[in-house]
């Protein structure tokens, strides 16, 4: 029975690079697998960044991040959907991949780089983050990863993981495979430097539950192709994050158009960027009216929240009684 996991980190805001890299995966994934699409708000993940961890917002980002991704079209009655501390089994598989992971591999992970580049103290959880996302798809057997393309290495890593448990302990885990949303594999922050993402804060971001003003703000300072200097010289959409939006946001008469106009200098760069916050429009105004609905009856969200966790618990806990028996645990009466 194919089985799908995936996690989003309560960090910050989901935005579009979450939304269109990975949940819109998540829904289209939910709707073929049912109860096998599992997924979490990696609330352990998310203590693991100094800079990003605020103790008095956690538990309100994680539970803003369950609303998004119920009002983005995941219905938890169809679906796994649970808050990964609520399954203690994450943890303590976990451990038992930490003792068969090689610290120089570890070592030597893109985003562990790039996280640790400007610490001066690295918590050892930086370190342990792709151990305990490994644990996070292998404690469900899982074997498709919903992602963005910042993900691969770690489910590499994951693969390897499963390979070393299943030689030294007797085959036990499949080798997951990553599932890309092609047209969204690493969205661009509006900022222009790199990929979005929640911990880079709110000038790289476009919230998917940001009101469009403050969205529009964004988008109109955004930077655009550098050689567009005056607005009669033409320019190359492929250049442009506003063109990768577009690709996004738009329908597809409207992409020709910006692009050919963009091309022929026939379209100017403010326009282009009014034109992509009708499609903006379109694509989040119901999803955030109906955020605010899920928002007024936090107790509905919770108990759904809750009853993801018993049935995520119900799979994990077989599995981690299979692993403690092949480790050799001593088992309690
Ligand atoms: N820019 C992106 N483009 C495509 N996919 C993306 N994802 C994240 N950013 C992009 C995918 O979203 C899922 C959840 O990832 P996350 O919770 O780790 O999101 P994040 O914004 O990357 O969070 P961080 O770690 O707080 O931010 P940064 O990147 O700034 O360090 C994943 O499937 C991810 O691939």
């Amino acid at each position: 029975m194919p089985r799908v996991f995936s996690g989003i980190q309560p960090t910050g805001d989901p935005h579009i690079g979450n939304y269109f890299g990975a949940m819109k995966n998540y829904v289209r994934l939910g709707e073929e697998h049912g109860k096998n699409s599992i997924y979490c708000v990696v609330d352990l993940h998310a203590i693991t960044n100094p800079a990003a961890h605020d103790p008095s917002r956690l538990a309100e980002r994680t539970f803003e991040m369950a609303v998004a991704n119920f009002a983005a079209g995941l219905d938890p009655s169809r679906v796994t959907f649970f808050v990964q501390s609520q399954v203690p089994e994450h943890q303590e598989l976990s451990w038992v991949f930490t003792a068969l992971t090689p610290v120089g591999e570890l070592e030597r992970m893109t985003q562990y780089k790039d996280k640790t580049a400007e610490l001066e103290s690295i918590p050892a959880g930086l370190l342990m983050y792709p151990v305990l996302m490994a644990a996070d798809i292998l404690l469900y057997k899982a074997d498709t990863v919903p992602v963005g393309e910042d993900q691969t290495q770690h489910i590499e890593l994951t693969r390897e993981i499963a390979r070393k448990f299943n030689h030294a302990y007797g085959e036990t885990f499949p080798e997951p495979q990553a599932v890309y949303a092609k047209d969204a594999l690493r969205i661009p922050g509006v900022d222009g430097h790199g990929k979005m993402g929640k911990s880079k804060g709110e000038t790289s971001t476009l919230g998917i539950l940001e009101p469009l003003d403050s969205i529009w703000q964004k988008v109109r300072v955004a930077p655009t192709d550098p050689a567009r200097v005056r607005r009669t010289d033409p320019g190359d959409p492929d250049r442009c994050l506003i063109g990768d939006y577009h690709k996004l946001f738009s329908d597809l008469p409207t992409i020709e158009t910006v692009y050919a106009g963009c091309r022929t200098a026939g379209i100017g760069c403010v326009d282009c960027k009014k034109m992509l916050m009708e499609g903006v429009r379109r694509e989040l105004e119901p999803l955030q009216a109906r955020a605010a609905d899920l928002r007024s009856d936090p107790d509905l969200v919770r108990d759904a929240l809750e009853q993801g966790a018993r049935e995520a618990r119900a799979i994990a806990r077989p599995v981690m009684e299979e692993v403690r028996e092949k480790v050799g645990f001593l088992k309690s009466r």
